[in-house]
């Protein structure tokens, strides 16, 4: 960490308002997130087989600028450097996935002891230098082979991610506490299976809605599973990203197309975690359009078994219409229109809109309607378009910006009663975004992709001040 940079003052709240931050209470825990296949490359080192996103990038066009996880910030042979950054900044705590095609080779059988050494290696590093480790067990790296033998429509998938997450535990969890299964099922599903903007590239939404239940299945397996072989303290859960979703109009057309977007965003996921069972309303929505999720007996119940911690992924919220530009309320499928509507906001390099205050209605909505779940936000940030200087240092005041908002949200809501237990920051590091590539950064350290260097931008600062700040009571 340069220390000779500026150290930069979390810029004052508003108007001269008190900083909400301020009233985060010093037990307050701070990380940054990322995860495999985004930041690690290696992707055929030391065993690792290829997972559907080493796929997908061979589609063409799939990726822009025909970008792949290849190389990514060859976090896999400079992770050490990598956790000393983390270590520079203050952090309590360090968000990473794990790779599955790395530490179980095609999906199936004994663990690969190269693959999970890594993991090992990392967790060592991370305790060492004071850091709590809190793994992601699947961030969207399936093995190819389960792609090819189903993937998340098949229920079978969630029997292997089961068998995989023990392989895990069995070799970490005599040091790590904090668990989640999924990353952003609806991504998985969705992006994945409906829309074909993710790996592995479906666009089947009966295949989406397949998806959905078995990816629900497979966590709670894996719930179960590291449950019964936890022999040291262990917090389970998972994360799920949400957005807080408003009628353009008070039409009723537009009305029921947020009650839509809330249902499958949301309610589709945290009912039957938390209640055991599916909100009706999207049960006849799913109806009406000839599909019904493929729910066995006892499956609720495993998807429901009790987790300790929710995953609050939040980046934006929503406006939504019920008609299409020209009026029409039905698509060319008969399926009722759901369109995201612009507000007029200030947008990040996403053209995401810049919403705190939805962030603040998310969190309070969540600790009403599941109420008794402490909650993590597991990811916030934003891309905005970068310009180092010679040194390829980033005075970034749009991304420091976004995060004194969204943070001061968080404090908000806690103000409001809900249970927010920390913070991660997306992300350490510039990394893969996805289909989107390397165009997009959401490192708080700038990632020169042809060197590597990495170089901590004016929000590395602003975030370790504000970390100290409030840890010792002065925010
Ligand atoms: C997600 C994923 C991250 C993304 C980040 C920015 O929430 O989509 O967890 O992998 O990179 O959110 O889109």
């Amino acid at each position: 960490m340069d220390t000779t940079a500026p150290t930069i003052d979390p810029a004052p709240a508003a108007g001269g308002q008190p900083d909400p931050i301020a009233t985060l209470p010093p037990s307050f825990r701070w990380g940054v997130a990322t995860s495999s296949y985004q930041i690690e490359g290696a992707v055929a080192e030391d065993g690792r087989t290829p997972s559907i996103w080493d796929t997908f990038c061979r589609v063409p066009g799939a990726i822009d600028n025909g970008d792949n996880g290849d190389v990514a910030c060859d976090h896999y042979h400079r992770m050490p450097a990598d956790v000393a950054l983390m270590r520079d900044l203050g952090l309590d705590t360090y968000r990473f996935s794990v790779a599955w095609p790395r530490v179980q080779p095609g999906g199936r059988g004994p663990v690969n002891p190269a693959g999970i050494g890594f993991y090992d290696r990392l967790t060592d590093e991370l305790l060492a230098q004071g850091i709590d480790p809190w793994v992601t067990l699947y961030h969207w790296d399936l093995p190819q082979e389960l792609e090819d033998a189903g993937g998340w429509p098949e229920r079978d998938t969630a029997y292997r991610f089961a068998d995989y997450a023990s392989l895990v535990y069995d070799k970490l969890g005599d040091r790590i506490t904090a668990w989640t299964t999924l990353n952003e099922p609806w991504c998985s599903a969705m992006l994945g299976y409906a829309y074909g903007r993710h790996a592995p590239g479906r666009q089947n939404f009966a295949d989406a809605m397949r998806a959905v239940h078995h990816l629900l299945l497979g966590h709670g397996l894996a719930t179960q599973r590291l449950r019964a072989a936890a022999t040291n303290p262990i917090e389970l859960g998972i994360t799920l990203n949400m957005s807080s979703h408003s009628p353009a109009t008070d039409s009723p057309a537009d009305l029921d197309a947020t009650r839509r977007a809330d249902g499958l965003g949301t309610r589709i996921y945290l009912d039957p975690l938390v209640h055991g069972r599916y909100p009706t309303d999207v049960v006849a929505d799913l109806a009406a359009r000839g599909i019904e999720l493929p729910v066995q007996d006892g499956d609720l119940e495993i998807i429901s078994t009790p987790i300790d911690v929710l995953g609050v992924n939040y980046y934006f919220s929503t406006a939504h219409s019920g008609v299409d530009e020209q009026g029409r309320d039905r698509d060319e499928d008969g399926n009722p229109i759901e369109r995201v509507v612009p507000t007029g906001r200030p947008q990040t390099a996403m053209e995401w809109e810049i919403v705190p205050e939805g962030f603040t209605k998310l969190l309070v909505r969540l600790s009403r309607d599941y109420p008794g779940l402490p909650m993590w936000i597991t990811e916030n940030g934003s891309a905005f378009v970068d310009h180092p200087d010679e040194n390829g240092f980033v005075r970034d005041d749009d991304r420091v910006a976004y995060f004194q908002s969204h943070i001061a949200a968080v404090a908000e809501a806690r103000q409001q009663g809900a249970d927010i237990r920390g913070y991660f920051a997306w992300s350490l590091l510039d990394n893969f975004e996805w289909a989107y590539g390397y165009d997009k950064r959401f490192g708080i350290v700038r990632v020169d992709y042809d060197t590597q260097a990495r170089t901590p931008k004016q929000s590395a600062l602003w975030y370790r001040d504000t970390i100290r700040r409030v840890r010792g009571g002065q925010a």
